[in-house]
């Protein structure tokens, strides 16, 4: 690729088409001709070969309801989630989404992320409570069916574990791509806002901060500033429009965009209104980060921005020199993505990437770079800004800054080897 070596930014970031296809040929000329390199198209046929009928026409396909819940294809039967190493005890650990076989933004349930401190309880929804209490005026509890008859919103936020790419702190893994930034998934949540809730009980002035717990065998708890996430905080019912799955908190959870995966507590069971934070086990021994200078950083909430390009990734090898396009996702814990830069040298020159789709709040964003292969080794990039002017630091960056005594809050530029024969490395 003929790098731009402007600075980052200052080219605007949705172009239109003819200035995509004019840069791609400017980008290319001199080494292709007609645009594309001829061993990457298909193949070609003549304007009057006949098409052979496929033999799936031949018969008639399975009938309805078979099965009754859809299941994607057998052939797709290698997309499933993975864990990166087997758990300490049986319940808890994590499993991870396959990144690189996702298109778009959008996680299906069946393949978000899980994190489970005590393995998933099977709750029966009719005897399910939630309840408010704490420095409020009237204390209440709830049934789903009373959460049901509330004002409904839906909103497409991502969730990361912090714990995400923890993998890397000590340089390449050699993981691939679910792996390395698997605890990492996003859907379309629904609920009621949890403003609405606190409408219903009243809060008293002192309280200030809001204690979350769940009902599994570990009751996660953790305890969350008010004023920083009423604006956009939701009790969820429901994912990417079903009821939420049992691993992801079926059948009520707490969704705080933006804040790291742990806060997002599962089988809510209780919100207790307080003056200042519990200081819980996942708040003290857990989840603080210890820093170079010997102090630890508490109550991280926000989930920096971050970005990774899931194709091509680790596992896959190139075969055909010319024109790839490059494509990952970006997204941060303070709002949304502004731009992504793309390099294809290890981050010595940077060029600007296209956002596809709908840009969201707190949500991942799909992207894609023209990138030209021309045979020999290359190190792809990719490095996100999001609307606070906040830019994804280099592993160098984030060391020096953070030191290498935590697990959490690794969201440095991530490096893709691309060998001489094609193949893609974490290395
Ligand atoms: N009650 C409860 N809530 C929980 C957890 C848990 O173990 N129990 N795990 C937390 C962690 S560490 C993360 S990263 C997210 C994972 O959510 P998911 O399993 O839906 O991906 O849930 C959080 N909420
Ligand atoms: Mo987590």
């Amino acid at each position: 690729m003929t790098h731009d070596t402007k600075p980052p930014h200052t080219e605007p970031r949705s172009p239109n088409r003819r200035r995509v296809l004019g840069g791609l040929a400017s980008t290319l000329a001199g080494t292709l001709a007609g645009g594309f390199a001829t061993a990457a198209r298909p193949a070609t046929i003549a304007p009057d070969t006949p098409l052979e009928p496929a033999p799936w026409t031949l018969e008639p396909g399975a009938p309805l309801l078979s099965p009754p819940y859809g299941v994607p294809a057998s052939f797709e039967a290698g997309v499933i989630r993975r864990v990166a190493r087997a758990p300490a005890m049986p319940g808890s650990g994590s499993s991870m989404t396959p990144l690189a076989d996702l298109a778009g933004s959008i996680t299906p349930n069946g393949l978000f992320y899980e994190r489970h401190h005590a393995g998933v309880p099977q709750i029966d929804p009719d005897r399910h409570r939630l309840a408010i209490h704490g420095l409020v005026r009237e204390p209440r509890v709830f049934t789903v069916d009373d959460l049901l008859r509330f004002p409904s919103e839906s909103h497409i936020y991502f969730l990361e574990c912090s714990g995400n790419t923890g993998s890397e702190w000590n340089g390449p893994s050699g993981l691939p791509v679910q792996l390395t930034h698997g605890l990492l998934s996003c859907c379309e949540w629904t609920g009621v806002r949890l403003s609405t809730l606190l409408d219903e009980t009243g809060v008293t002035p002192s309280a200030q901060w809001l204690l979350a717990e769940g009902a599994d065998g570990a009751a996660m708890t953790r305890s969350l500033p008010l004023d920083r996430i009423l604006e956009r905080a939701l009790v969820v019912y429901a994912q990417n429009g079903e009821r939420l799955r049992p691993e992801n908190g079926y059948p009520l959870r707490l969704i705080v965009p933006g804040f790291e995966g742990n806060t997002n507590i599962k089988w809510l069971r209780r919100l207790k209104l307080i003056r200042a934070p519990e200081m819980t086990r996942e708040e003290t021994s857990k989840y603080t980060s210890l820093l170079p200078d010997g102090y630890a950083r508490q109550f991280v909430f926000e989930m920096d921005a971050k970005s990774v390009i899931t194709r091509p990734s680790p596992g896959h090898r190139l075969t055909a020199r010319g024109y790839h396009a490059v494509s990952g996702l970006a997204w941060s814990g303070r709002g949304r993505i502004r731009g992504v830069d793309v390099s294809d040298d290890g981050g010595h020159t940077w060029r600007a990437a296209r956002l596809v789709g709908a840009v969201h709040d707190r949500a991942l964003t799909r992207f894609v770079a023209d990138w030209h292969w021309d045979g020999g080794p290359a190190t792809l990039q990719s490095r996100a800004v999001d609307e606070t002017g906040y830019v994804q630091p280099t592993r160098d960056a984030l060391v020096a800054a953070r030191g290498l005594n935590t697990q959490y809050h690794y969201n440095a530029i991530q490096s893709w080897r691309v060998g001489a024969d094609g193949e893609v490395r974490n290395a």
